[in-house]
């Protein structure tokens, strides 16, 4: 028997769905037009005016907002309430230039701690259940998140925030914590050191795993299961639209049913930003419609996913996405940290390297690697290994502060790094993804 958190809206009619959703984006427009400068001027440009919505048919009419459009407004520029309203930030991981900042009022927090709710109960938790939460807690949304989420289903939460995996198995052990929220590649990681003790999937009281922020394939969702003896389920978010939860899965394990009534989501043509039918594969964009503090309109996400409303034998009418399959932006997750190569090139330009670099990740053993090749200057190529090394220290402490991860960082003799007739290829990335 499927359980639910907020039984009324997870099961609603497609009719009861849509209306509720034309009521609040009506709504959500006037509040952002009247309230953000930002937004105003996006819509004046466009000649919609918020009398020209009236309801999710007029959607489309609206214009789209990017991640550049959030950097550009950093740090209050998006912001639709008074400051004093506001009881919290998160922000996306990156420095200078590419970080992004997403305010909540206390009402903000409890519509996200809900949502995360209902992502725990939709896989099965209750009142009588311990969470673990190995999520980072911090600037980053997943601890705080499924720590809400654990709070108003009443279980007992273990705010571990991620790393120090003795500690995590001790407590997991000591408490018999039956559910784990953290990435899948920590999952897997936590799997392995249980494995590394000796320790098999039944020798522990966990029964469900609330994985996301990065992504992960079937066979790793299988893997996962075996060894940690669990049912893993995925969870899907942003920063830009609060965190962990704009999307869950149910016991069906088959996609994420997605919270529409806090999020209309759409699929687009990543390249023309045409609108496209139910099941066509494009890029997610999502208007928040009960958030006070920082509500998107038309908010691309650069992920790349399906929608479908086939009926679930859960019981929910949400709609539901397929796990992400790519992105329309060259975004990296990288140990569930989001980096763009830019940032790497920013740090090697200031530290005075030329831009011939290119950027290996792999998985080994659950964990990301993270090299980066960089030519040196000409000049520079007789310096002794010393020298060599202890510039390729200070290159690697830059870039952790730019990036929030270490890296490690190769210096190589110029004119080494191939040189391409077309895009330079900066990138390779021998993790597997997707299915
Ligand atoms: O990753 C929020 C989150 C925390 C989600 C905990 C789930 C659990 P950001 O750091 O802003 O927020 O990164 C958002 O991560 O646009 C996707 O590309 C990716 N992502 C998030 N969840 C998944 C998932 C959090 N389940 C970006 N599968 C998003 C694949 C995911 N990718």
């Amino acid at each position: 028997m499927a359980n639910y958190y907020q039984k009324e809206i997870e099961t609603a009619s497609l009719e009861t769905i849509k209306a509720l959703q034309s009521e609040r984006l009506v709504k959500q427009v006037k509040h952002v037009y009247e309230n953000v400068e930002y937004y105003r001027n996006l819509m004046d440009e466009q000649g919609v005016k918020p009398d020209d919505i009236k309801g999710i048919e007029d959607l489309h009419k609206l214009p789209f907002l990017s991640k550049s459009d959030l950097r550009d407004a950093y740090p209050y520029g998006l912001l639709a309430v008074p400051l004093k309203d506001c009881v919290r930030i998160h922000s996306t991981s990156g420095t200078t230039g590419t970080r992004v900042v997403a305010f909540y009022t206390q009402n903000d927090i409890e519509l996200w701690e809900d949502c995360c709710a209902r992502a725990i109960v939709a896989v099965g938790g209750t009142k009588d259940d311990i969470c673990q939460v190995a999520y980072g807690y911090g600037l980053f949304t997943g601890g705080f998140g499924l720590n809400g989420g654990s709070h108003k289903v009443g279980c007992l939460t273990l705010p571990m925030s991620s790393g120090n995996t003795d500690r995590q198995i001790q407590f997991m052990q000591d408490l018999n914590a039956t559910i784990l929220c953290c990435t899948p590649s920590y999952a897997a990681y936590i799997g392995e050191s249980l494995h590394e003790l000796g320790l098999t999937g039944d020798d522990n009281s966990l029964k469900y795993g609330i994985f996301g922020a990065e992504p992960w394939t079937e066979a790793m969702r299988k893997d996962i299961e075996k060894t940690l003896g669990i049912k893993a389920y995925d969870i899907y978010g942003l920063t830009e639209t609060s965190g962990p939860g704009v999307a869950y899965e149910c016991c069906e394990q088959t996609g994420m049913h997605i919270n529409e009534d806090h999020f209309i989501a759409e699929i687009i043509d990543p390249d023309t930003g045409e609108v496209l039918p139910e099941g066509s594969k494009g890029e997610l964009v999502f208007t928040s419609i009960t958030k006070e503090a920082f509500p998107l309109l038309r908010y691309r996400t650069r992920d790349i996913c399906v929608l479908s409303r086939e009926k679930c034998s859960c019981g929910r009418t949400l709609i539901k996405m397929t796990k992400p399959m790519g992105r329309s932006d060259d975004m990296l997750i990288i140990r569930g940290v989001n980096v763009f190569p830019s940032q790497i090139e920013t740090v090697l330009l200031a530290e005075g390297y030329t831009p011939n670099y290119q950027i290996e990740i792999d998985r080994i053993n659950n964990t990301d690697t993270l090299d980066v090749n960089v030519e040196l200057p000409p000049e520079q190529f007789s310096d002794t290994v010393k020298d060599i090394m202890e510039k390729e220290k200070a290159l690697a402490a830059e870039m952790q502060k730019m990036l929030g991860i270490s890296a490690k960082v190769h210096l190589v003799p110029p004119k080494t790094i191939q040189r391409s007739e077309g895009k330079a290829v900066r990138v390779v990335d021998k993790r597997k993804l997707h299915d």
